[in-house]
């Protein structure tokens, strides 16, 4: 067992789990909920792994209580969900749909009654299909959009609510979804994902707007974040990590924190980050309450003309697939190190890349609170002869990223809290059912939930950081 150093966490550290509605509800045509994007691709030929959808899921819409009842034996002081956009309004505008309401006001209810502090994302991926029919994120309509519906769900939820997360991964919504395509809408263009950073930023400058003037709530974002590191010193490579860079942390931060894209990205791109007026910037970078960093893993990258000469030093370089066209465009490459463990996702596994993150983003962005709002791996977990999933892989990688957090707070990093991602196992997005994140074994033919030993060991940990 790591050394959690426990003592450095304060008493109203955020210990909770996390989940995201497509990847958990079900119910997909029920209580007036409209059609997602998400919806659209699953069901698209080709774009899930075995034909997967979230038409049920983890049929969370229908065992809600069991769901509660899980966080409260596991003794969470916090639960981050998101709001299904197409629950709430439909068609991705106007006047609330009541069924949509009343699930979530029955789940926050539900929370606080266990004395857990709901933390509601408002957009984890799942766009209107009618917005999207219209352009989706590559029109700044869809961030006026985004705002009202912020509006509405501030509304229905602000006696209830005491801290919000705007939108989850905005990256992966621009970049996987309009421009590798292996995210809904599966869109395959550079200059679209650019225009897609751009609206899903200023959505969320115009929705922190909104809210600012309905709730004194806390206000943030839920990024991902990685450290991004050359290959070696060859200049080529330092260039391609430099962009990488970039493109998955500096487009983000660089306009939340400084008011203004990179230049090296503006350069590059041009389009909508090189258009972005003052007022743009200002409403972007107006100021949030604490940043939401999701960390997996940490990012090797080289320049492909190098990838023959890394693999005779004794790199592994992942040439499985056909370059993607963030790749293509940068001449990239994404590199797994030789020794490195890696999750069934086969992401290399270093705690520590996560204490350095998070130092980089409190001395060159922000001292503002950090919360990690997604931390967890995948695992080849199975259910063992006596009943039992014993993850011990996910919580060697809980633990060290525990203890890598404790690292940052005695580095002068004001971590705020943590949350397990996930607390069920869920519909992995392009990977169906076929990754495994929960710290509880979904049975996905009888919905049985089992936890695992990583359950038992979360609850531990919580237990014994409130105590220290
Ligand atoms: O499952 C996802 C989640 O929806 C967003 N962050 C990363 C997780 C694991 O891939």
């Amino acid at each position: 067992m790591t050394d959690l150093e426990l003592g450095n966490f304060g008493r109203d550290f955020f210990w909770g789990t996390a989940t995201a509605s497509y990847q958990i509800e079900g119910a997909v045509s029920e209580g007036g909920r409209g059609t997602s994007i998400w919806d659209t691709f699953s069901h698209s030929d080709g774009k899930v792994t075995n034909g997967d959808t979230g038409d049920i899921a983890c049929d969370h819409y229908h065992r809600l209580e069991e769901d509660l009842d899980l966080l409260g034996q596991l003794g969470v002081s916090t639960y981050r969900f998101s709001l299904a956009w197409p629950r709430i309004q439909p068609d991705g505008s106007g006047k609330p749909n009541q069924g949509g309401i009343d699930f979530y006001a029955r789940l926050i209810d539900g929370l606080l009654e266990r004395n857990i502090e709901p933390v509601p994302t408002i957009y984890h991926w799942d766009l209107p299909q009618s917005l999207q029919d219209k352009g989706g994120w590559k029109m700044r309509e869809t961030s006026y959009r985004f705002a009202d519906y912020a509006g509405v769900v501030t509304d229905a939820f602000k006696d209830r609510v005491k801290h919000w997360i705007t939108l989850n991964e905005p990256w992966c919504s621009a970049w996987l979804g309009y421009a590798v395509g292996v995210h809904a809408p599966g869109e395959t263009n550079i200059d679209s994902a650019v225009a897609a950073t751009h609206h899903l930023l200023l959505g969320h400058g115009l929705a922190l707007q909104q809210m600012r003037s309905m709730t004194e709530a806390k206000i943030g974002i839920t990024l991902n974040l990685s450290v991004v590191r050359p290959a070696s010193q060859d200049r080529a490579d330092i260039e391609v990590a430099r962009l990488v860079d970039g493109n998955l942390n500096r487009i983000f931060l660089d306009p939340i924190f400084k008011k203004q894209y990179p230049g090296d990205l503006v350069s590059h791109y041009g389009g909508a980050i090189a258009d972005a007026t003052t007022e743009d910037l200002e409403t972007i970078g107006q100021g949030i309450d604490f940043l939401g960093v999701n960390f997996y893993f940490p990012s090797i990258v080289i320049a492909r003309q190098n990838i023959d000469k890394a693999r005779s030093q004794g790199l592994y370089v992942d040439t499985s697939r056909e370059p993607n066209l963030i790749d293509a465009d940068f001449g990239s490459a994404g590199v797994h190190r030789m020794g490195v463990k890696r999750t069934a996702m086969d992401w290399e596994i270093e705690a520590g890349a996560l204490t350095e993150l998070l130092v980089r983003v409190h001395d060159e962005y922000s001292t503002l609170p950090i919360m990690i709002t997604e931390n967890g791996c995948a695992t080849h977990d199975y259910v063992n002869p006596s009943g039992k999933v014993i993850d011990d892989d996910r919580i060697e990688y809980i633990e060290s990223h525990i203890a890598a957090l404790a690292s940052a707070i005695e580095k002068g990093v004001d971590v705020a809290g943590y949350f397990v991602w996930s607390l069920l196992d869920n519909f992995e997005w392009a990977y169906g059912y076929s990754r495994r994140f929960g710290i509880v074994w979904v049975d996905y033919e009888t919905q049985r939930r089992i936890p695992k030993k990583s359950f038992y060991r979360y609850k531990e940990i919580i237990k014994a950081a409130r105590d220290a």
